[in-house]
């Protein structure tokens, strides 16, 4: 294909409620979106940078400055358009992964769309549904915590992730597993939180029958975390630290994790995101799909790459609900605890125009 230009759209989205992490509190999710026209098909893809750096060093003004700045120019200049090259293509540029990610999601989608072959196929997908978790964020009190739980329960969402940090661990952990019982699948998240000085609080939370305990070190103590889970008898999982599929292999290797939690966008996209799988599939790893409150169009594609066969862990793919009042694609609604994976080429869904229009802050238009 022929690259003609790429559109790059600054939208924002009003979450249903505020969803507080131990980095911070989001109410309005600020995202890119990437249009990629060539040979007159077009291909969407979404970054997940947040709007400011506290996940991780990305964020968004950062996303579009690199986007258009370097990872569409040098794109527009590297010869013909195909996804599998877009990652070689963008090499020379360091970090970016989410931008990266989401240009070469976008072209993915358009060559795939070209085809009409949906992303789920090339993926490599065994099933036409995935079992959907809910990521529930910290909140002011306890009975509060157990009516959000409650409420997502009766929405049929088949595990629970709570969000903790010093302060709020230990003690929620406890109130959800006594009031729901033994059978509820629950694991916790810290991102990043925690300090190995902390191996005895968390250590506390043994007791409870965890699934995992997600990122509780910083994203470069790797060793940490192997030192933590010599320490704790509940899995450790790594989100943040899992970079790209070598950073998995040695992760792996080096003890750290016995879970891996997969995010196209951390680790530089789609493609990146099947090598984790397959790596992690290869030392027997369990993995799961992260979210990051994507709108419709990411979670299209995470839906396609939680359909492979590694994926035996319910993932942070929930319906458009939990988010949005409004999604900018038709919503994604859990059935039976489960969403279907689009079956239609590409990501199988399409941004809705008024929708989109609605949502959207700023456009701009790079020709190749
Ligand atoms: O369901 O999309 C979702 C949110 C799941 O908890 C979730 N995501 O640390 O994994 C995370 C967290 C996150 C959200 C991280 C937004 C960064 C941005």
């Amino acid at each position: 294909m022929k690259l003609e230009g790429v559109e790059l759209r600054r939208i924002a989205m009003p979450l249903v409620s505020p969803f507080r992490t131990s980095f911070g509190t989001t109410t309005v999710r600020e995202a890119v979106l990437v249009r990629v026209v060539a040979d007159g098909a077009e291909g969407w893809g979404e970054c997940v940078a947040m709007a400011d750096p506290l996940y991780s060093s990305e964020y968004a003004d950062a996303a579009t400055q690199v986007l258009g700045r370097f990872l569409v120019p040098a794109l527009a200049a590297s010869g013909p358009l195909k996804a599998h090259r877009v990652a070689p293509a963008l090499a020379a540029f360091q970090g970016h992964r989410m931008a990266k990610a989401a240009l070469e999601t976008a072209v993915l989608d358009a060559e795939l769309r070209a085809q009409g072959r949906p992303l789920a196929d090339e993926l490599g997908a065994v099933r036409d549904r995935v079992p959907c978790g809910v990521s529930v964020g910290i909140m002011d009190s306890v009975p509060e915590l157990l009516d959000a739980v409650e409420e997502y329960l009766d929405a049929g969402y088949v595990r629970i992730k709570l969000k903790i940090e010093p302060g709020w661990d230990v003690e929620p952990v406890a109130a959800v597993r006594e009031r729901f019982g033994d059978a509820l699948a629950l694991q916790v998240d810290a991102n990043a939180a925690y300090t190995l000085a902390d191996a005895p609080r968390l250590a506390r939370l043994d007791a409870f029958g965890l699934l995992l305990i997600e990122q509780p070190l910083p994203e470069e103590d790797v060793l940490g975390h192997a030192a933590l889970a010599r320490r704790i008898s509940t899995p450790v999982c790594l989100d943040e630290s899992i970079t790209s599929a070598r950073a998995a292999a040695d992760a792996i290797t080096l003890g750290a994790c016995a879970i891996v939690n997969v995010k196209p966008g951390r680790v530089g996209g789609y493609l990146e995101a099947r090598r984790v799988h397959d790596v992690c599939a290869a030392h027997g790893v369990p993995v799961w799909c992260g979210g990051m409150l994507e709108t419709g169009i990411g979670r299209a594609a995470n839906l396609a790459l939680a359909a492979l066969p590694g994926f035996t862990l319910p993932g942070d793919t929930s319906g458009s609900d939990r988010y949005y009042r409004t999604d900018i694609t038709e919503p994604f609604v859990v059935r039976d605890g489960h969403l279907d994976v689009p079956a239609g080429p590409g990501t199988g869904v399409d941004p809705l125009a008024g929708e989109l229009a609605q949502v959207t802050r700023s456009t701009q238009w790079l020709p190749a």
